[in-house]
């Protein structure tokens, strides 16, 4: 089968303006969402001690050498983009990251990942809500299916111009999540969904689909009627150039976007799980915390080894 022709860029504007989303089905072929699951499945293989995985069953995060119950799958990897050219490259090829450019008016910068392997079982939320933009709507997100998506595995719900609903302003004056003021946000967005006849749609995919969302639609991870079905998919967040410029973020050029350099998420180790077999990781501990980093160099403290014995791990520090 031919790949289907996405490159009227104006057309696909359009309808992300009237829409918030768009359903780009067989835009990565099977072949090409195969090789990224190799990809994949050998760094997780080769460098599980880099992985921070988050159990979907728990939500602990730990380091995938370390997760307990990998057979089960109910796992989220995180920011995988970090250590792999493979998904960087499926998050900001030539074509999507051109696309991305023209739907955010401006380049966009990879700056997360999550690949999902079963259902997210996310509430319904918008993303402006936790990764809150510097400048209104300067983030979107892409979501690419690694399989065929069944009813039963908790697929992708959306609902359709829900991205024209007002923003709901918190006590503090923003637009940012704050967890006791939840119900009422619920609530506003119930009645707005009400009043505007919004429907909820699901999303079944096939592999290969993309699907591209606007900072402000409303979107989740349907409800899981079958735990051991799998739902392999990657989740990637991307912000303006603008704003990250602003930041000073360490920006990586990718075609017509940017990835971001970033620390992996910070994960909470037991100092004695370090020894002979694994050691510490000094140097980026010390990039990770600059008070640390600080007092080695004033030498108040002999080094981030020491610190984190003695005081970094009973702080909650992560590595
Ligand atoms: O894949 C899903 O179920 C939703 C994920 C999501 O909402 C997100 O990562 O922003
Ligand atoms: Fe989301």
């Amino acid at each position: 089968m031919a790949s289907p022709d996405y490159s009227n860029t104006v057309a696909l504007k359009e309808q992300f303006k009237r829409d918030g989303y768009l359903a780009l089905t067989g835009y990565f072929s099977a072949e090409r969402i195969d090789g990224i699951l190799a990809a994949i499945a050998r760094l997780i293989e080769q460098r599980p001690r880099e992985v921070v995985v988050d159990s979907l069953a728990t939500g602990q995060r730990t380091f995938w050498s370390e997760a307990d119950g990998r057979e089960t799958r109910r796992f989220k990897f995180n920011d995988i983009y970090l250590l792999s050219d493979e998904v960087r490259e499926l998050a900001l090829g030539r074509e999507l990251s051109e696309l991305l450019a023209a739907l955010l008016g401006e380049p966009a910068v990879l700056c997360n990942s999550l690949n999902f392997q079963k259902g997210s079982n996310q509430p319904k939320h918008i993303d402006s809500l936790y990764m809150t933009p510097q400048t209104a709507q300067a983030l979107i997100a892409t979501w690419t299916a690694f399989e065929d998506a069944h009813p039963d595995s908790g697929p992708l719900v959306y609902y359709p111009g829900s991205h024209l609903i007002p923003l709901y302003r918190f006590k503090d004056g923003t637009h940012h999540a704050s967890p006791d003021e939840m119900p009422a946000w619920n609530a506003y967005i119930e009645e707005q969904l009400r009043e505007r006849n919004i429907p909820e749609k699901v999303f079944l995919a096939k592999k290969g689909d993309l699907f591209i969302w606007h900072s402000d639609l409303l979107h989740g991870g349907g409800k899981i009627n079958d735990q051991n079905r799998t739902r392999n998919s990657l989740v990637c967040h991307y912000y303006g150039e603008a704003d990250c410029r602003k930041l000073k973020c360490d920006l990586a050029p990718q075609h017509r976007g940017y990835w971001m350099r970033r620390l992996r998420q910070p994960v909470t180790v037991p100092p004695e799980a370090f020894g002979a077999g694994r050691p510490f990781p000094e140097k980026e501990y010390l990039e990770r915390y600059p008070d640390v980093k600080a007092a080695v160099l004033a030498g108040t403290c002999p080094s981030g080894w020491v610190h984190y014995q003695a005081a970094g791990f009973k702080e909650g520090r992560g590595i």
